[in-house]
């Protein structure tokens, strides 16, 4: 990728496999149109190919427990400069290069530290109109960050999987990314958008932001930053009959923020944090009012027993859903 310029350490492309997948997928989605000859026209077998999978949870808490595992072999935690950090990412890196993605580690230095940054592009599509989705994947020092935000890393890291598993060939080109320093102030997203050129920036059609997908005590909440993007999540929700509020508490506090800064439009999920839950919200989700939507929030706690299993099914589901229809 050109836009990672100076610090590209690796990348690795099996296009073998996807297409292969693309094969396979094609041939299941023909006998399934002629299913109903005397029914209404089947819908073309494009349509069948190009709806978004279920996302299985089971997949998304594999790799959470991967994350624990991580911490746990590396003082408990996963934080920016810390052997646990940079384990993390050479997990996630493994599994897109198995995938077909293309990766680049992008380095950057914060606080006298090395950090890093995992892009994966999916190969294909109009690379002048990127559909990207990203989440931080250090930790804060206190604990092992699964929650926040090993949720949203996993989320995407399995929505990323799904891509290929399905051989998805979208009109727009597909980007993935796994920031680094997160906790520190948003460094390693902000390292990426100022390493790219004014014309690179404006190739990025939305960015998606996924940061703590699993609160425990968890709430629905949407960014409003974009009327497009948001509308995107809302309607995947309203179709699972799950009421959603906009996310104002935390505006401009994750990865989303560089890139709304310069002009991307920007998205995303987040299931709440140290904020207490409310009656009226506790009505609505179910749940504990007037506890946090998240009590282990930059704690030791925050381990794979901090992770309400219904919302990171969901929200992952809608990463999948949101990636699909941008992209199409
Ligand atoms: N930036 C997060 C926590 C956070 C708090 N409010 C929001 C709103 C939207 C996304 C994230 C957040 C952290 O990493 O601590
Ligand atoms: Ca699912
Ligand atoms: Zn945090
Ligand atoms: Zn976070």
């Amino acid at each position: 990728m050109s836009s990672s310029g100076r610090s590209l350490i690796r990348r690795a492309a099996i296009s073998v496999t996807a297409a292969g997948a693309v094969v396979a997928t094609l041939a299941t989605a023909a006998p399934a149109a002629q299913l109903s000859p005397a029914g209404p026209a089947p819908a073309p077998a494009a349509a069948a190919v190009l709806a978004a999978p279920d996302i299985p949870v089971a997949n998304v808490k594999a790799h959470l427990s991967q994350l624990q595992s991580i911490a746990t072999a590396n003082s408990g935690n996963r934080a920016h400069g810390r052997p646990g950090y940079k384990a993390s990412l050479d997990y996630i890196k493994a599994k897109l290069d198995a995938a077909g993605f293309t990766t680049t580690v992008q380095q950057f230095t914060s606080g006298g530290a090395t950090g890093y940054n995992l892009i994966a592009d999916w190969p294909g599509g109009d690379t002048d109109n990127v559909v990207f989705a990203g989440s931080h994947l250090d930790s804060v020092t206190a604990g092992p960050g699964i929650n926040d935000n090993g949720s949203g890393s996993a989320g995407v890291l399995e929505t990323a999987l799904a891509v290929s598993r399905a051989g998805l060939k979208p009109t727009k080109h597909l980007r993935f990314g796994w920031w680094g320093a997160e906790e520190l102030g948003m460094v390693g997203s902000r390292y990426y958008v100022n390493s790219l050129s004014t014309a690179n920036r404006a190739k990025i059609d939305s960015y998606l932001n996924f940061d703590m997908i699993g609160s425990p005590n968890p709430g629905y909440f949407v960014y409003d930053d974009d009327t497009r993007l948001e509308s995107v999540f809302k309607d995947f929700f309203a179709t699972k009959g799950v009421p959603t509020e906009i996310e104002t508490e935390g505006d401009g506090r994750s990865d989303h923020a560089p890139f709304k800064n310069v002009g991307v439009p920007v998205g995303g999920l987040f299931s709440g944090a140290e904020t207490t839950k409310t009656a009226a919200q506790a009505q609505k989700w179910g749940g504990t009012s007037g506890q946090a939507f998240d009590r282990c929030y930059h704690r030791s706690c925050d381990t794979t027993a901090n992770v309400n299993d219904t919302a990171l099914d969901r929200n992952s589901d809608a990463i999948a859903y949101a990636i699909w229809t941008l992209s199409s």
